[in-house]
């Protein structure tokens, strides 16, 4: 009797051991991994740490049986370590680059790219843009001390379109390197596992169980300012509220652009708690005693939050770093993401407003603020200015796909600049609404009407393909950053003839040096690889203007030589908040 069960058990090993060998074995020879191998390789870990206790297990049994000759045949712990450390071993070399594996020359859609990988990949966009606006630069200006010399003038001009050509095919050709190192669906699906991780937490934060005794943070819209600065304001003290871990309650009554206030457009920002009061209630001072908080604007908030931009949460930097060229801009785009939700007259005019457009790719926009802004705030710029970046965008188009209408999407609160564009660009079609652009006059902006118009005008922005504008402007900036939702990263999809990017009353934008410079001409300053140079301005020359913070001493450098210095900071992390997908 106690032999047959000895057999029986024998028998079990056995076919475990076959088990094991079926499901570990493809591993040691397949020199081409694919998606299969990876989920085989994580189901034999599991599977062997079962077999393992199970084999403890069986240990027990025969010695409890007694039976010398079978309690020999015992697998060593030896065994099944080494059996371990060849999985794992597998596992590190799955996960390299592909160049990094001996005889295996391409990866499918599979793995993930390394940060290095996509830092590298993006910088070589970067520094051949950067390269194309110095020359296209120099050019220009050497173009302009030859007054009179023809010849002269039309070799350069050639020469300045010959390099375009040039950029735009290294350019076409980076772009396919995107698409063919196989990291596209992880791209996706990274860039979704992050907004889902985000969107649930704020849905938390803004959603407590009971309002009555929520912590809270009060912020009133009525920022004396346009609706994009409003929006902005609305952003930070959403931001300060995550940092805080405060339930945002958002005060819009008689809100100048619709005294129903936000709600006349948008959902509210909590389903469940509303109600500003509380046991305690402070303005803000930095500490954390009061139940609730009466939030200023950005402006004269003292002491300043460390959660305003440019920061970003330190549990989600490497994710972000490593998916986005803007880290921060994306971040920004997920709160725009969460406020931003119609109404459903809202959802339905902006839909009807996609139609009439007739919204379909491609489709390049541009913003031209005028009215107030200019002379006060920001230079003017002729639609030309802005229409060769447009143009560049198509020809670079047109080297992968045939482009039958090249289309602009123009929104500007200049009621005059639509028709001018049409006649002077017979070529392009030019799509907006000058009824809109006139209710965004001075005198009207500030009404229901005018509102629905730059609601639209941004929204429409934000599905381009790419924007040209001034970043000095907010309406802007608001449309780049809600691009972001829509795209696993579409931090490059733009040109400003201005500003780069900021957030209004953010902290120190730095980068950091990576190649040495020594100053040729005064207005130039020394980098020490290394050094932290706060940015003031990209020249759009190849040049950048800042401050060196170890020599202190301020002006231009070349771009090309410093990297962005993501700016990171402990935020609260929302455990309570699991990852899964939003259906
Ligand atoms: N419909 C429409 N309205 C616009 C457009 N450009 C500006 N406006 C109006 O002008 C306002 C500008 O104010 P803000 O949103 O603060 O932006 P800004 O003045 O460009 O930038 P800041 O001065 O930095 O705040 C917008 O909110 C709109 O009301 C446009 O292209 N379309
Ligand atoms: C050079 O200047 C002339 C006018 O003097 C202009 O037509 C031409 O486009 C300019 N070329 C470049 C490369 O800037
Ligand atoms: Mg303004």
């Amino acid at each position: 009797m106690g032999i047959s069960i000895g057999k029986a058990i024998l028998g079990l090993l056995l076919v475990w051991l076959v088990i094991i060998i079926v499901i570990s074995g493809p591993l040691f020879y397949n020199t081409e991994p694919d998606e299969q191998v990876f989920t085989r390789l994580t189901r034999a870990v599991e599977e062997l740490d079962v077999l393992k206790q199970q084999n403890i297990e069986l240990r027990n049994l025969l010695n409890s049986l007694k039976i010398p000759a079978l309690a020999k045949i015992k697998p060593s712990e030896e065994q099944y370590k080494e059996l371990q450390d060849k999985l794992a071993k597998a596992n590190e070399l799955l996960k390299r680059r592909p160049a990094d594996i001996q005889g295996v020359t391409f990866q499918k859609n599979q793995g993930e790219p390394s940060k290095e990988y996509e830092l590298t990949r993006r910088k070589v966009e970067d520094g051949t843009i950067e390269m194309w606006y110095f020359i296209r630069s120099r050019l220009k200006k050497l173009n302009k001390t030859l007054s009179s010399n023809k010849e002269m003038i039309k070799t350069l001009t050639n020469l300045l379109d010959d390099i375009a050509d040039h950029k735009r095919s290294i350019m076409v050709d980076l772009e396919k390197l995107k698409e063919l190192d196989g990291m596209a669906v992880w791209r996706q699906e990274e860039s979704k596992k992050l907004s889902d991780l985000v969107q649930q937490r704020l849905k938390y934060l803004q959603n407590p169980k009971d309002c009555s005794k929520a912590r809270k943070l009060i912020c009133s819209l009525n920022k004396g300012c346009g609706y994009g600065c409003q929006i902005h304001h609305v952003v930070y003290c959403f931001i300060v509220a995550y940092g805080t871990q405060r339930t945002l309650i958002l005060h819009s009554k008689n809100w100048r652009y619709s005294s129903q206030g936000w709600e006349t457009v948008y959902q509210p920002v909590s389903d469940t708690c509303t109600d500003d009061s509380g046991i305690t209630r402070s303005s803000w001072s930095g500490s954390d005693d009061a139940q609730v908080i009466d939030l200023p604007i950005v402006d004269s908030v003292r002491p300043r939050p460390p959660y305003l931009p440019l920061n970003i949460p330190k549990d989600l930097s490497e994710r972000l770093i490593r998916i986005h060229g803007n880290p921060v801009v994306w971040w920004i785009g997920q709160f725009l993401k969460y406020l931003l939700r119609p109404q459903e007259s809202l959802a339905k005019f902006l839909k009807h407003a996609e139609e009439k457009v007739d919204l379909k790719h491609p489709l390049v926009g541009v913003h031209v603020r005028r009215t107030d802004k200019v002379g006060t705030e920001a230079a003017f710029h002729e639609i030309e200015e802005y229409m060769e970046f447009v143009e560049e965008y198509y020809k670079q188009l047109e080297l992968i796909q045939p482009v039958y209408e090249k289309r602009v999407y123009l929104a500007t609160d200049d009621p005059k600049l639509l028709a001018e564009s049409h006649q002077k660009f017979p070529k392009y079609i030019f799509l907006g609404d000058p009824a809109i652009s006139k209710s965004a006059a001075i005198g009207t902006r500030y009404s229901s009407e005018a509102l629905k118009g730059v609601i639209m005008d941004i929204h429409i922005l934000s599905k381009c393909d790419y924007l040209v504008c001034t970043f000095s402007s907010q309406v802007c900036r608001l449309a780049y950053e809600i691009m972001q939702t829509e795209h696993p990263d579409a931090s490059s999809n733009f040109h400003s003839l201005d500003d780069i990017f900021y957030f209004g009353g953010q902290g120190d934008h730095n980068q950091v040096a990576i190649i040495d410079h020594y100053p040729r001409i005064p207005t130039e300053i020394e980098l020490k690889k290394g050094d932290v140079v706060g940015i003031a301005g990209n020249h759009w020359d190849g040049y950048s203007k800042g401050i060196n913070r170890r020599t202190k001493r301020s002006g231009l450098y070349p771009s090309y030589k410093t990297a962005e210095q993501v700016q990171v900071h402990e935020f609260p992390t929302y455990e309570e908040v699991r990852n899964i997908p939003i259906t």
